[in-house]
């Protein structure tokens, strides 16, 4: 049995080492809500993956702060939760919100791994050692540029290149890219920048190999989505148009996709992620870790969920050093010359939170505590 004791939000702002630009626009600096969940005789850690702005997902940092500190903390406090896996169910009443309410649950999923002296991945019933990383490359101010990243992220390592496109960003950067580089596992994300009457141009992109296109059209598209796979080669991935288990199911019998990116926030914490990788490991469709310029807490989340059975991709799962100077756990997620990360050991998320660091870059915290019952 789980009773939440108290509960700790806090918001810290950490500068990214560079920007980070995508067809909705740039991000330099991240908002970012850690959460602290304690009982009796245990701790957990969570990382809110919204962004700053609603661009990506109709949920911001301050939305989620606001759900979480009228809603979901409250519902949650004192409450007897016979495990991790009932918070979802919990929740239940709350509508939608699915990024608040994953800090909440992915915070109480490191709780109780913690307190089985298990890392969470093994809690999860993850069967991976390390796991395969690629990278998210943001639109570069040229193709020089692009090229030049490109060639460093592959010295290092990484095993897979995404770049981002938009409508005026695709056909030359892909081009170019397959020119230099012919045989490399590539793929491109568009993050709804184009039309179902885009097909003429996105059907060019067939003749380079990608491994797939990610969310070419409207985010809450799945007919659309279908259309347009039927007409191109190039498997398509959805990632904002999915956000439970039944959205996978519905995208893949209707033929949208052929490939899950899955966001443990999107999807609303872990429940749903085992859901959706037991759906798509049975129906042979491969899942890979997205990623939210997350730092070290919600990394080290995404790690362990990388562990399950389906995600058979490598994901934009990358070192610390990409996103930030200095990040909040300590050491920071580090990436093989090979190109993998190694799973922790140690019991929960396996990486110590780093205080200092996180206490330096805090704009603001609130403490919540159970309410003792009248006698
Ligand atoms: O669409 O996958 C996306 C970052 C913010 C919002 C949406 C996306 C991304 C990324 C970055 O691609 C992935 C990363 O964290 O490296
Ligand atoms: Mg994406």
């Amino acid at each position: 049995m789980i009773v939440l004791e108290s509960v700790q939000l806090r918001e810290i702002h950490l500068p990214l080492v560079h920007y980070f630009e995508t067809s909705f626009g740039r991000t330099d600096n991240r908002r970012i809500i850690l959460v602290t969940v304690k009982t009796r005789d245990g701790v957990g850690y969570g990382e809110c993956t919204a962004g700053e702005e609603p661009d990506y997902s109709c949920e911001t940092t301050e939305t989620a702060w606001h759900m979480l500190a009228d809603f979901i903390i409250p519902n949650l406090l004192g409450k007897e939760l016979p495990d991790a896996r009932s918070v979802d169910g919990a929740l239940r009443a709350i509508r939608g919100n699915r990024m608040a309410k994953a800090t909440l649950e992915t915070a109480v999923w490191d709780l109780e791994a913690r307190l089985l002296g298990i890392p969470l991945s093994r809690h999860l019933g993850g069967t991976r050692r390390h796991i395969p990383c690629g990278v998210s490359i943001g639109i570069q101010p040229g193709i020089d540029a692009l090229l030049k990243k490109v060639g460093r992220e592959l010295a290092a390592g990484y095993r897979r290149i995404k770049i981002k496109i938009k409508p005026g960003w695709e056909l030359d950067p892909i081009r170019c890219l397959r020119e230099a580089f012919p045989d490399i596992p590539l793929m491109a994300d568009a993050n709804s920048a184009f039309r179902l009457s885009d097909l003429p141009l996105l059907r060019r992109l067939d003749q380079f190999n990608l491994m797939m296109l990610e969310q070419p059209l409207d985010d809450d598209d799945i007919v659309d989505h279908a259309a347009l796979q039927k007409e191109l080669a190039t498997p398509i991935c959805l990632d904002e148009s999915i956000h439970s288990a039944e959205d996978a199911r519905k995208a893949v019998e209707m033929g949208s996709c052929r490939i899950i990116n899955v966001k443990l926030g999107r999807v609303g914490g872990y429940s749903e992620v085992l859901k959706i990788n037991d759906y798509c490991g049975r129906n042979g469709i491969p899942i890979w870790c997205g990623g939210m310029l997350e730092s070290g807490v919600g990394r080290a989340h995404n790690i362990a969920m990388s562990s399950l059975s389906a995600f058979s991709l490598p994901g934009d799962v990358s070192a610390s050093k990409r996103y930030y100077a200095e990040d909040t756990v300590h050491p920071p997620v580090v990436v093989t010359p090979d190109g993998t990360i190694e799973l922790p050991e140690r019991p929960g998320i396996g990486y110590d939170l780093d205080w200092e660091r996180i206490q330096r870059a805090s704009v603001r915290t609130r403490d919540f505590y159970r309410q003792e019952e009248q006698r």
